[in-house]
């Protein structure tokens, strides 16, 4: 029986991927739905190739260009954000790839939820802003969520088969960036350019300076406590440059469960997909003897500040993760613009965190009126800068 995937965000980092990933098991996997928000070239060419059932143009100006490509080949086109949270209804789909960057993943990912789909999630922002609501809605209509990330597929899959056993903590590894090992008085000369030299992943730009500042792992901290329900006091962050042990599982009986494996996204995107079952793949093995050793230190939480105001967010709680990625998102645009340096991003941050309103159990209105508060705010402070 083929897996019927819709992928959400199909022209992304993640998104492309995934369609390779499906493209090396036809047996295994089939193509129903696309959508993308921008790039309507590369979403239909991969929809000429894929033949998905239905494809979402995200934004609306990109309509005709999609409909008028591919009305002909018997594709249903639609567009607009309601759409993508409509389009993961449908009976077809075994399951939703939700590979969207932003905040935006939220609405399509609580439809998916809802309609009991089992989601491979790869979409970090719904997790960190709304955590709550997410892992809640997941349990009410006993939907499984995978994740695709590949710290959280290593945790979940040392979970796998440990049933009730209690977790004594949850071990991150981080690459620690570009910027390993340099001082606040260095940091301060980075430029855009050099944040993007991701030095193990390739991915997009935001999620690259934020791997960069650490916010990045400050997001998986917030993400492991509500997908494996660990306390936060419970998860810790180790840097590790050669990103080959993907996160550790440490047990009551002081056994340390890890995965290993080259840094690839093609493994956990696949896994995700698969699960649970494992399928083969041309990649080469990890080869332990060419690596000959496995380095690990403690993470510079006092110039990279972005990692401790995470932690601080996460237990604090409420709409407090939600202000941490509405101030990031605007900090980082504005850095990658050449607004504001590197040092100044942890300030914005902080200075939102500081002077926002609490809320400790926030709807889908709060979240939504906390996001648009605080990146008006961020935005403020950018001007008095
Ligand atoms: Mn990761």
């Amino acid at each position: 029986m083929k897996k019927q995937i819709a992928i959400l965000g199909s022209t992304g980092s993640v998104g492309t991927r995934s369609l390779e990933v499906i493209k090396s098991h036809p047996a295994h996997f089939g193509v129903e739905v696309l959508t993308a928000f921008n790039n309507p070239d590369l979403l239909i060419q991969q929809a000429i190739e894929h033949k998905p059932n239905v494809v979402v143009a995200g934004n609306e100006k990109h309509y005709q260009k999609v409909f008028e490509a591919l009305d002909p080949l018997n594709i249903k086109v639609y567009a607009g954000s309601r759409a993508i949270e409509q389009v993961v209804e449908m009976e077809s789909i075994d399951q939703v790839l939700l590979a969207v960057a932003g905040f935006s993943g939220l609405k399509p990912l609580l439809s998916a939820l809802r309609n009991k789909k089992r989601v491979a999630l790869a979409n970090k922002e719904s997790l960190v802003v709304a955590g709550q609501l997410v892992a809640q809605t997941a349990i009410e209509n006993q939907a499984q969520i995978i994740p695709v990330d590949s710290e959280h597929s290593a945790i979940f899959q040392c979970l796998m088969g440990e049933g009730n056993n209690p977790v004594d903590k949850i071990v991150l590894t981080a690459t620690g960036g570009p910027f390993r090992g340099m001082t606040a008085t260095g940091l301060e000369q980075v430029r855009p350019a050099d944040a993007l030299k991701h030095p193990v992943w390739k991915m997009g730009n935001k999620v690259t300076v934020d791997s960069a500042t650490l916010m990045n792992k400050g997001f998986e901290a917030i993400e492991a406590h509500w997908l494996f329900n660990v306390h936060p006091a419970n998860i810790e962050v180790i840097v590790h440059p050669q990103a080959i042990v993907h996160s550790l599982v440490y047990f009551a009986d002081g056994v340390v469960k890890a995965q290993l494996g080259p840094p690839d996204m093609f493994i956990p995107i696949q896994f995700a997909l698969s699960y649970p079952d494992r399928l083969p793949n041309k990649l080469p093995p990890l080869d332990l003897l060419q690596l000959k050793h496995l380095d690990f230190e403690a993470p510079d939480i006092k110039n990279f500040r972005n990692l401790a105001l995470a932690f601080e967010a996460l237990e604090k709680g409420g709409n407090v993760p939600c202000i941490l990625n509405a101030a990031n998102e605007i900090a980082v645009q504005a850095f990658l613009t050449e607004r504001i340096g590197f040092n100044q991003i942890p300030e914005i941050i902080e200075k939102c965190m500081e002077t926002s309103t609490f809320i400790q159990n926030p709807s889908l209105e709060d979240y939504l009126e906390t996001n648009r508060l605080t990146r008006e705010k961020a935005k403020q402070s950018l001007k008095n800068t």
